[in-house]
């Protein structure tokens, strides 16, 4: 009975509350609860990508801390990151599902000898809520995969994730390698992923570094709209 009495009912919380249950759930990798969540938020009309950045990416934040501090470890992060994924998986067709125009094509990559893919799929999501065309190579991507898919899919933009210092000087290989083969200028090239930053962006040859997705889809827009320009004064 008093286990009853201590049952948590999300859908009986306010906004207020149920959003930092979602991160206390997220944190504890309760798949079915931070899918409930999102359900009721997005039952409530909450825009897609409000309950994204608010309860999900807000709640992997917590996440990051804590395994940085060595609070967590490998194994509970996982339980987090497939919690997370399961409500990505809800908002993606909602997200896609503006009916923009289509606005040019992207493959997309998380780098060699790293399997963080969670910022790489959001990216994705939002890029085809944009209107763009993704191919996701998925992690672990190394040149052969990056070059071969440029030359089957000819996309507008390469777009590359990493998540560890260790694996981020890898961007700078594809690109050199596009460069010695003579098609790097054949391709507006983007990067992110959290250790980067412009600084690092510029050095390695990228055309950008984009700090998060939504930055993602504006500086993909803002690149295409040059294209055309270019292509239209030419
Ligand atoms: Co890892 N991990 N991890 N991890 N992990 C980090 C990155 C870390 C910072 C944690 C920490 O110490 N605080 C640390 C890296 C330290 C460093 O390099 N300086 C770390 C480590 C050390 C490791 C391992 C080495 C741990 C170990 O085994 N001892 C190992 C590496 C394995 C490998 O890759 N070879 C490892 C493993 C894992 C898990 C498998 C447990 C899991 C990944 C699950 C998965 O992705 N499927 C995991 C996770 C979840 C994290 C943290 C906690 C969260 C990452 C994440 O998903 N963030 C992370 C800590 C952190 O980042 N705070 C950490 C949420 C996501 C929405 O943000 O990915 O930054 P983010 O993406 C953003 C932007 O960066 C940007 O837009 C996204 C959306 O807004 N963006 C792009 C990203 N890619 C882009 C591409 C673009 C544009 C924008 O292209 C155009």
């Amino acid at each position: 009975m008093a286990e009853d009495d201590d049952e948590l009912i999300l859908a009986d919380l306010p906004d207020e509350e149920l959003v930092p249950q979602m991160h206390d759930d997220l944190y504890d990798g309760l798949r079915d609860e931070v899918v409930e969540g999102v359900e009721i938020l997005l039952a409530r009309g909450w825009e897609p990508y409000r309950v994204l950045t608010e309860a999900l990416v807000a709640g992997m934040t917590i996440v990051g801390k804590d395994f940085r501090d060595g609070i967590l470890f490998v194994p509970e992060v996982l339980l987090a990151a497939n919690a997370m994924k399961a409500g990505m998986g809800l908002l993606k067709p909602l997200l896609a599902e503006t009916g923009a125009p289509k606005m040019g094509k992207m493959v997309i990559g998380t780098v060699k000898g790293d399997i963080h893919d969670i910022g790489k799929n959001l990216v994705s999501m939002m890029m085809e809520g944009a209107g763009f065309e993704v191919v996701d190579l998925g992690i672990n991507t190394d040149v052969d995969r990056y070059l071969g898919a440029l030359e089957t899919e000819q996309p507008d933009i390469l777009g590359m994730s990493a998540l560890l210092t260790t694996t981020m000087p890898y961007m700078k290989i594809v690109i050199d390698t596009m460069a010695e083969r003579g098609i790097r200028d054949d391709y507006i090239v983007l990067v992110g992923g959290a250790p980067l930053n412009e600084e690092f962006g510029r050095a390695i040859g990228a055309d950008a570094y984009c700090r998060d997705a939504a930055v993602a889809v504006e500086t993909a827009k803002a690149f295409i709209a040059r294209r055309h320009n270019q292509a239209v004064v030419a």
